[in-house]
């Protein structure tokens, strides 16, 4: 059942929408001086003014500290860190994955120093000075591109996320029962940043395709040679050789000077520390899209070069990792992303995907993207379930958990998009559940 959310703003905006009190999404955006939400703070911790000034705080009475010549946060915010997950431990320090914290970020952009990383040997130190990138294969003039040279190029830049396919394995059909863990656990493994460079086609347009190019074999300089095939069709419509992230240059385990950014494609081809392009007519069928990164059906079969992340989406707040600070108006709010296009519409359930209100979007909506929603939500403290479901602009819809597993063999972890269920329990604890 859906219920219409979409009366006018003359309408009282303080009647749920949804069961378990989900209300309109403009209630908040409609506020403003229209007393639609009382005299009252909207929530209790905001408490009425004082003056101030009676007791000035020490950092109001004596000059404060030097200026830095690069920022970081602050001191308070030291928890707001990535939690780092090695399978080998020190075996393999190197491996394995950091996952953003999803239950302390509000916005839609990752900052540089959380983004996730997901790296198979290693951060490789390189020198930029020493880096060398090639595009050769079948091209009429093979080319070496120094980071120097290539930072003369024109660029572009474009606001994209980056997701593994591994991400969200947490309630994938591999673990049958469900785990508490804090959101970031569960879907921390795609950030959002705005990545600068040069359009790989305008390089690959230098060398010269030769007739019957149809595939690239894109490979990174680190110790695991990570390599990956592209179509070229996706190489010459948005790929980019980026070199900046945020602005500043890609952070080392980012894959700095060099990474390709190939928006809504599986993290994996996002070849990192990029040293060579080789224009094919053919997919390479390297280790790494052969032994990993396909996804077993139920009928034995594997698929291969499954290039596309899923319309997904996730409630970050309240979430896993969080807690309910008692009964009363909260703000439900989560990202959404496709790797197909752009989120069109975000749905948020408190009754387990029986009744859903329409979330409001941030905008602008950028394709293959993080996008913000949001939807205020009074609890009354009673036990309920939260959930958002996603929309693209492609006719794609976020898929329940059970639907999603049918899809393919048990113990399938790659390219989970399900719906995912958090319970939020009478004391105000909140765990992952499966609804
Ligand atoms: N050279 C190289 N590129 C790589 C990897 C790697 O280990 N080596 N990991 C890949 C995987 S699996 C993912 S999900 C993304 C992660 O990008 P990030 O670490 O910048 O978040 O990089 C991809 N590119
Ligand atoms: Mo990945």
């Amino acid at each position: 059942m859906r219920v219409d959310s979409t009366r006018s703003v003359e309408d009282d905006l303080t009647q749920p929408v949804a069961e378990g009190g989900l209300l309109h999404r403009r209630l908040f955006l409609k506020a403003g001086g229209a007393g639609i939400v009382g005299a009252a703070p909207l929530v209790p911790s905001a408490t009425y003014a004082r003056s101030i000034g009676e007791d000035a705080p020490g950092w109001m009475r004596t000059p404060g500290l030097p200026l830095r010549a690069y920022g970081s946060p602050s001191p308070y915010e030291k928890d707001v860190v990535r939690a780092v997950l090695q399978p080998y431990g020190e075996m393999a320090p190197g491996t394995g994955v950091t996952v953003t914290p999803l239950q302390h970020m509000r916005g839609s952009v990752t900052p540089n120093g959380l983004h996730f990383e997901r790296s198979h040997n290693g951060i490789p130190e390189i020198d930029p000075a020493r880096h060398e990138f090639m595009v050769h294969g079948m091209v009429k003039q093979p080319l070496v591109f120094t980071v120097e040279s290539l930072l003369r190029y024109p660029m572009e830049s474009q606001l994209r996320f980056i997701e593994c396919s591994g991400n969200s394995f947490f309630i994938s059909n591999l673990f049958p029962e469900a785990k508490e863990v804090p959101v970031g656990h569960i879907h921390g493994l795609v950030s959002c940043a705005e990545w600068t460079g040069v359009p790989l086609g305008v390089l690959l347009d230098e060398a010269g395709l030769e007739p019957g190019a149809s595939w690239l074999l894109a490979e990174g300089a680190d110790a695991a040679a990570m390599s990956r095939s592209i179509p070229l069709e996706k190489a010459l419509d948005d790929t980019l050789v980026a070199l900046y992230q945020n602005g500043e240059r890609i952070r080392p385990e980012q894959g700095y000077p060099m990474r390709l950014v190939v928006p809504g494609f599986e993290g994996n081809m996002n070849v990192k520390w990029l040293r060579r392009i080789k224009v094919t007519d053919h997919p390479t069928h390297t280790k790494d899209e052969t032994s990993k990164y396909t996804e077993l059906m139920p009928d034995g079969m594997s698929r291969q070069f499954t290039y596309i992340m899923d319309v997904k989406s996730t409630i970050t707040h309240p979430a896993g990792g969080l807690t309910m600070q008692g009964p009363g108006l909260y703000e439900v709010s989560g990202l959404a992303w496709s790797g197909h296009g752009a989120v069109d519409k975000v749905e948020v359930s408190a009754d387990g995907g029986r009744t859903w209100a329409d979330a409001q979007l941030g905008e602008p909506v950028h394709a293959r993207s993080l996008t913000r929603f949001r939807v205020p939500w009074r609890w009354e403290g009673a036990p309920a379930v939260l959930q958002s479901r996603a929309y693209d602009d492609q006719g794609n819809v976020q898929p329940s958990r059970a639907h999603w597993s049918k899809q393919y063999a048990a113990g399938q972890l790659y390219h989970c998009n399900a719906i995912q269920s958090w319970q939020v329990a009478a004391d105000g604890s909140i765990v992952n559940v499966y609804a």
